[in-house]
């Protein structure tokens, strides 16, 4: 028998048959002012004035707190911070199409969010301090942050679904990178939200950057709202430098996940400042993409519409930063007179009664501790409240 292989006729090839590749989708990118100040006034939110001059006094508190909390990091005053700065129009904008009753689901970059969701800013600093006790998020409808990056895409739709059960009129609103987008959780997340049909809206600050690595070298999509049709789940991208874009695009949202329609934010913004205050991005990034995005900076778009619109006379900037720099001051007070605890602490949050495998490794750092109380001595000159 001839064991030689079958001569093949077929000739393989381009055959013609026209695959569907992401150009053929058109994503608009929605936005209400642009850079140059000029606005769509069809698309101006209707807010009364105050409600206008509010969204700019949340974004100059965002950025006075990201300002202060980075110097009380270096003066050792707490572990890392994480800042918003050039995302404040992403931050604020979304944060205050919320209603209180609903739930966020938090990563890190939010500070003004959760504060007009009721965190105290206290309790916000100490978390920046590693007080486990600050994961509570007293006062306020926010889950712990997820430092485990996406991690928190599933746990947010399970919520969702447990609101859809109960027939409530809230929806879960989490905050994630464009990272986020890349890993496994948020895939399976979105995967079930979809499913289901759950009052879910995902929010997505592409930032650019996930750390060191930029957008493009981390995903060959050329949006990440196109990441939602896979689901079946509806996106809007939106001008994340834009606060009243945002501001809609996250109303829209809103509503329509509360229809069972689950949503993808992407809003297109920038990490002007460093991953977080471990990070020097001056060595993944150049000074002239730094200064382009700082041109398109959101507090000072937002200031020349107020102007336009004759709202910007009766905003004393000076007065903000003075009333919420007292208020960073007294949280810092407070933070500092918070019990101080024992490192043993870090064992104790994961379950109510804790399980055999903790018990043990507990023993084992206080018979490490014993054996070397030159190391607890400097577990004690951390900062802490
Ligand atoms: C599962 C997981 N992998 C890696 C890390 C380390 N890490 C912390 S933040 C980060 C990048 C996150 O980027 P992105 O989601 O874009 O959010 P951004 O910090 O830019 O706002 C990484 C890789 C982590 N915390 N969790
Ligand atoms: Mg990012």
């Amino acid at each position: 028998m001839d064991n030689s292989p079958q001569s093949i006729s077929f000739t393989p090839g381009d055959v013609g048959v026209d695959p569907i590749s992401q150009g053929d989708v058109d994503i608009e990118t929605y936005s209400v002012v642009d850079p140059d100040g000029s606005f769509d006034s069809e698309r101006v939110p209707d807010l009364s004035d105050d409600e206008f001059r509010d969204l700019y006094r949340w974004m100059l508190v965002q950025r006075v707190y990201d300002d202060r909390a980075t110097k009380l990091q270096r003066r050792g005053q707490l572990g890392t911070i994480a800042s918003g700065r050039g995302q404040e129009a992403s931050i604020v904008g979304s944060g205050s199409a919320l209603s209180l009753d609903d739930w966020i689901f938090p990563y890190g970059r939010e500070a003004a969010a959760l504060l007009m969701h009721g965190l105290p800013l206290r309790d916000l600093l100490m978390y920046w301090r590693g007080i486990e006790d600050a994961s509570r998020m007293r006062n306020a409808n926010i889950v712990p942050m997820s430092i485990s990056v996406g991690a928190h895409v599933p746990f947010a739709t399970g919520k969702a679904w447990g609101m859809q059960l109960g027939d409530e009129d809230t929806v879960t609103f989490t905050n994630l990178g464009d990272g986020a987008t890349s890993t496994g959780a948020f895939h399976e997340g979105m995967n079930l939200a979809g499913v289901l049909g759950v009052p879910a809206v995902f929010f997505c600050l592409n930032n650019q950057y996930a750390i060191s690595l930029s957008f493009d070298e981390q995903t060959n999509a050329e949006t990440v709202a196109q990441k939602a049709l896979a689901y079946g789940i509806d996106s809007i991208r939106v001008d994340g430098n834009d606060v009243l874009a945002v501001y809609n695009a996250v109303s829209t949202a809103r509503e329509r996940a509360l229809e069972g329609n689950p949503v993808l934010v992407e809003a297109v913004t920038y990490r002007r400042g460093a991953h977080t205050t471990s990070d020097d991005p001056t060595r993944y990034r150049s000074d002239e993409e730094v200064e382009k995005w700082k041109d398109r900076d959101p507090l000072e778009r937002y200031r020349s519409f107020l102007e336009e619109t004759g709202r910007w006379d009766a905003v004393d900037e000076a007065a903000i930063r003075e009333e919420f720099g007292t208020e960073f001051e007294e949280a810092v007070e407070a933070a500092d007179e918070f019990e101080e605890r024992d490192v043993e602490e870090i064992f104790e949050y994961l379950y109510k009664e804790m399980p055999p495998e903790l018990e043990r490794q507990l023993a084992g750092l206080e018979d490490f501790l014993e054996e070397r109380p030159d190391v607890y001595d400097h577990i004690e000159r951390r900062p802490k409240g």
